[in-house]
């Protein structure tokens, strides 16, 4: 056996290594994202382990961000970087610990299947031809990158563009919550098949505005929950900034230039084996007709999409007591609007499990996909 290795010197790799003296008992610490105390991402490679059985332990699993997200939890693991499954996982209450016998030089480890950033600058490339698309750069990042907004619709039809519906899709303001973005790949992929009579019928109807990826640093620095400057975005929306959350101030800002009538909001629970949404009932701003569209909204996908259900979630908050700095009660308060915050899990919708890979990023495209079935029955009733 060559010597062992431990590399993180990639897209949103993360980890704190130990010891590697004993291949079965690789000793390694879940690092806080960069500025702030959150941690629970964990993205790494083993190299030199070709064919010898390893055991890894995350011995402060217990101090992350949320413990009982490794309750049922089994990690991800991939040779190749393209097709990632789960292994079988122990967590004491203290230390999270995997293993399995890697089948090549080197081998990967994830919380959740990474979605990279040059997949994400792929995903925009891909959009550059198609002629319902346009891209607008909103501004840098705190580290640089461009925060892009994909702007999707059929101009080519006789509905005036301030007549159609504006449906607003942001994902990943947690970077490490990466089934956002693959959700978000998969409702664009989808809107944009010529062949597909809902996503032809939205695009007539509506003006699509895609924010696939709110935090393209803190997904770069494998943070869990964080940006560049440890702000947690989904706690902005009140008072954005440049100096401290420009990503949430630049898409904001476009928000009350261009307005919403829906506002879809993704992210990754490390609790819930299952997908949810949660919507906007504690808000002083809410009413009966936003009720029955949130009702609508949710029979529409409960009808339609075997993977999402409404039983369990994070239930519902009294009338008045919503925390306005996030996202979908910010949008849904001074919109007016249906804004809803969608669930994912990081472990397997526990209602329809797939031993070999639990959740992934597949099966959150094809929910991004199936989104558009409840946006289309609640389409005519959004104002
Ligand atoms: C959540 S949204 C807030 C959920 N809390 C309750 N109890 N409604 C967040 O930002 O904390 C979204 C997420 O991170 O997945
Ligand atoms: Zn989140």
């Amino acid at each position: 056996m060559t010597q062992l290795h431990i590399s993180t010197e990639f897209d949103s790799g993360a980890i704190e290594v130990l010891s590697l003296a004993d291949p079965q008992d690789i000793q390694l610490h879940i690092r806080r994202d960069n500025a702030s105390d959150f941690a629970q991402w964990f993205h790494f490679s083993l190299q030199g382990a070709c064919g010898v059985p390893v055991r890894l332990r995350l011995l402060n699993a217990g101090q992350s961000a949320y413990p009982k997200g490794w309750e049922g939890y089994r990690a991800v693991a991939s040779h190749d970087r393209q097709h990632w499954f789960r292994i079988d996982t122990e967590f004491d209450g203290q230390v999270l610990s995997f293993g399995l016998t890697p089948e090549s030089q080197c081998v990967y480890f994830a919380y959740f299947e990474p979605y990279s950033y040059e997949r994400h600058l792929d995903l925009l490339a891909s959009l550059t031809g198609c002629r319902h698309v346009t891209q607008e750069r909103l501004g840098s990042t705190l580290d640089g990158r461009d925060m892009t907004l994909l702007v999707l619709t059929d101009a080519h039809n006789a509905m005036p563009l301030a007549q159609k519906k504006k449906v607003w899709l942001i994902a990943r303001q947690h970077p490490g919550e990466a089934m956002a973005e693959w959700f978000a790949e998969g409702c664009l992929q989808r809107l944009l098949d010529g062949a597909d009579p809902v996503a032809r019928v939205l695009l007539t109807q509506c003006v699509f505005y895609v924010v696939p990826n709110m935090n393209p640093d803190g997904a770069v620095r494998g943070n869990l929950r964080t940006n560049a400057a440890g702000a947690n975005l989904n706690r902005e929306w009140a008072t954005p900034s440049l100096e401290s959350s420009p990503e949430v101030f630049l898409v904001r800002q476009k928000m009350l230039q261009l307005g919403v009538d829906l506002c879809l909001d993704a992210h990754g629970d490390e609790g819930l084996p299952y997908n949810f949404v949660a919507g906007c009932e504690g808000n002083p701003g809410y009413t009966p007709r936003l009720e029955a569209l949130e009702n609508s909204f949710k029979s529409a996908w409960l009808a339609t999409c075997p993977d999402f259900q409404s039983t369990h979630g994070y239930g519902r908050t009294p009338a008045g007591e919503s925390n306005l700095t996030l996202a979908t009660k910010w949008v849904g308060q001074h919109f007016d609007c249906l804004s809803f915050t969608i669930e994912m899990p990081f472990k397997d919708n526990a209602d329809l499990p797939d031993l070999r890979v639990g959740w992934n990023g597949e099966r959150s495209k094809k929910l991004g996909a199936s989104v558009l079935l409840p946006i289309l029955a609640v389409l005519n009733r959004l104002r």
